[in-house]
């Protein structure tokens, strides 16, 4: 039984992790298998990834502790650049990607979730960044994606109490975009990704660039990523043909993703 699947909805992708019994614990084997899956992922034909963990209880309740407990410092870094390398693949991942965190999102799993464009979370999820109570760091990009999304003082206040939030606190800090009861979080993640998959792709995948891409740089550098990512939708069948159709009162077609 694979630890990590995806299966396709049309144009949508919907990765699972798939570890219920370690309430989607990430061991050395899931991050390789995600690694994979992401690998095989068809960007040109999947226009949305959605992730979410296997199970009623989790999205995913961190990294392996029972594994990590007798790491090395040698290992534990090894381990801590494996897990950074695939969710920086994924937050990379030149199609939208959302998470649709269904339960404890807590350690690795927050910080997956993080690594997502977009999180929807149930009335059930939890978030956190426990590390502290354990001995030890956020180690998949905690310290660094929860101050932007939340900012420094939110973000400080977590990791240092290794308070867990439950999901209307994630919701009024911005740590997520929306909650829905438990039963609906599927069908919500997979309407939006359904909306985002009938716009233009190209169009689409380039806005995920220039926001992450120019968030990284300044102001006037910034605008430069815009511009040129701009200009390269002008070579574009979708734009003329969308453009076209609305200057002449008419529906556009499906677009094509060229
Ligand atoms: N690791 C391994 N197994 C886990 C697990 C985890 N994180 N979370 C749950 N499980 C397992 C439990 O051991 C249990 O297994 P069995 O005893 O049935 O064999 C099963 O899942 C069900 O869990 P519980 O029986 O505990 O279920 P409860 O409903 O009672 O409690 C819980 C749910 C989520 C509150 C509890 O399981 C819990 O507190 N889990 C641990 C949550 C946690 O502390 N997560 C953060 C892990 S630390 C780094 C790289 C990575 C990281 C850090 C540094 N570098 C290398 C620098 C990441 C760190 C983390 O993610």
């Amino acid at each position: 039984m694979a630890l990590v699947e995806l299966e396709l909805k049309d144009q949508v992708g919907i990765l699972t992790i798939n570890r219920p019994e370690a309430l989607n614990a990430l061991n050395d084997q899931v991050i390789s298998e995600l690694d994979k899956v992401l690998d095989s992922i068809d960007v040109n034909t999947v226009r949305c990834l959605i992730v979410t963990g296997a199970g009623q209880k989790a999205f995913v309740a961190g990294a392996d502790i029972a594994q990590m407990s007798g790491l090395t410092k040698a290992e534990g870094e090894a381990f801590g650049k494996l897990g950074n390398d695939v969710f920086r693949k994924l937050e990379t991942l030149p199609i939208p990607t959302i998470a649709a965190v269904n339960g404890f999102a807590l350690g690795g799993g927050c910080e997956l979730s993080m690594s997502c464009d977009i999180r929807l979370a149930s009335e059930t999820a939890v978030f956190g960044q426990p590390e502290v109570g354990l001995g030890i760091t956020p180690g998949f990009g905690g310290t660094q994606r929860l101050a932007r999304l939340v900012g420094m003082g939110k973000a400080k206040e977590m990791i240092y109490t290794a308070r867990n939030i439950k999901a209307p606190e994630a919701l009024a800090c911005g740590l997520v975009q929306a909650v829905y009861p438990a039963e609906e979080l599927m069908a919500e993640a997979e309407k939006m990704a359904a909306r985002i998959a009938g716009n233009a792709p190209i169009a689409v995948r380039a806005c995920k660039k220039a926001i992450n891409d120019g968030t990284q740089v300044d102001m006037d550098k910034a605008i430069v990523v815009e511009e040129k990512l701009f200009g390269s939708c002008f070579e574009t069948k979708d734009q003329r043909s969308a453009m076209a159709a609305f200057v002449e009162k008419r529906k556009h077609d499906p677009f094509e993703n060229c």
